[in-house]
């Protein structure tokens, strides 16, 4: 049991890593966005110190597979550059209701404010990859990274193109995402049409391209989506400084990724290799 919710480690973990994303660049103001499914104990561990006396609001969604989950979600219009150390007036504990229709704050967002604006997105993806990893990933993470976002600009939005540049860009990258990037195309963000195609997606991979504006990641743990968010992005600005060198000019093969794939044990997405 804690004495402030703060002291919880998944909400430590939460401010750490929305300060590393911070540092990195991939938040100017307000963008970007970071949710967590919370585990059963550690909702416990903090319990006596939410208030479950608000009303439950609309979602803008349905995610019935997490009715009754609690999430530890950003708020909208809220800076990543303020989470760490005034995590109460950033960030919420929320609720879903039985119908997994609703949500309510129970902790946090403290001198007002709501979840995200991406709240359908996170909550859809959520939904998706905790029936497709058995419950294992609890991480949703979206950032704005400069490099990833300038190469939407140059290639072919289709994930197979995007996601064989970047494998080329770093070894360890068809390890590390082996069933390559989804790529969704520009869209209005925070509405119910990009958190359906994002959510179509994440049925396949676990990190998705917004063309012009962002990437989402999934993961098991903090550590791990920040680790895939930041692999991606430093392939992203190796292919950027590779275009701005005069382009590819020899590069990894494609039975080079098949035999990455065997060494470490991976299945490197042959619909993706030629
Ligand atoms: O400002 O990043 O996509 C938050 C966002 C919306
Ligand atoms: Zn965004």
């Amino acid at each position: 049991m804690f004495k402030h919710v703060t002291d919880a480690p998944f909400v430590k973990d939460y401010a750490k890593i929305a300060n590393d994303g911070y540092s990195r660049g991939w938040h100017e103001r307000n963008g970007g966005n970071l949710s967590y499914r919370i585990k059963s104990a550690e909702i416990e561990s903090v319990r006596p110190l939410l208030d479950f006396s608000k009303e439950f609001v609309p979602i803008g969604a349905t995610v019935k597979n997490l009715k009754n989950e609690y999430f530890l979600v950003s708020g909208s219009g809220k800076f990543f550059a303020n989470i760490k150390g005034d995590e109460e007036n950033n960030i919420a504990i929320i609720e879903i209701d039985d119908s997994g229709e609703n949500y309510r704050i129970l902790w946090g967002l403290e001198s007002g404010g709501r979840p995200t604006s991406e709240l359908p997105a996170h909550l859809m993806n959520h939904s998706v990859k905790k029936d497709a990893t058995n419950g294992e990933h609890r991480v949703i993470y979206h950032a704005h990274p400069v490099n990833s976002i300038a190469i939407t600009f140059v290639f072919p939005l289709e994930s197979k193109v995007i996601s064989h540049l970047l494998w080329e860009m770093m070894t360890e990258c068809p390890i590390i995402f082996p069933q390559g990037v989804g790529v969704v195309p520009w869209m209005v963000p925070g509405g119910e049409e990009i958190a359906i195609a994002s959510s179509e997606l994440m049925k396949k991979f676990d990190a998705i391209l917004w063309a012009h504006h962002g990437v989402f990641c999934s993961g098991v743990d903090f550590d791990l989506t920040f680790g895939l968010m930041d692999t991606i992005e430093k392939a992203a600005e190796i292919l950027v400084k590779v275009q701005s060198m005069g382009g590819i000019k020899q590069t990894i093969t494609d039975d080079g990724f098949r035999e990455l794939g065997k060494a470490f044990k991976v299945n490197v997405n042959e619909d993706y290799l030629n």
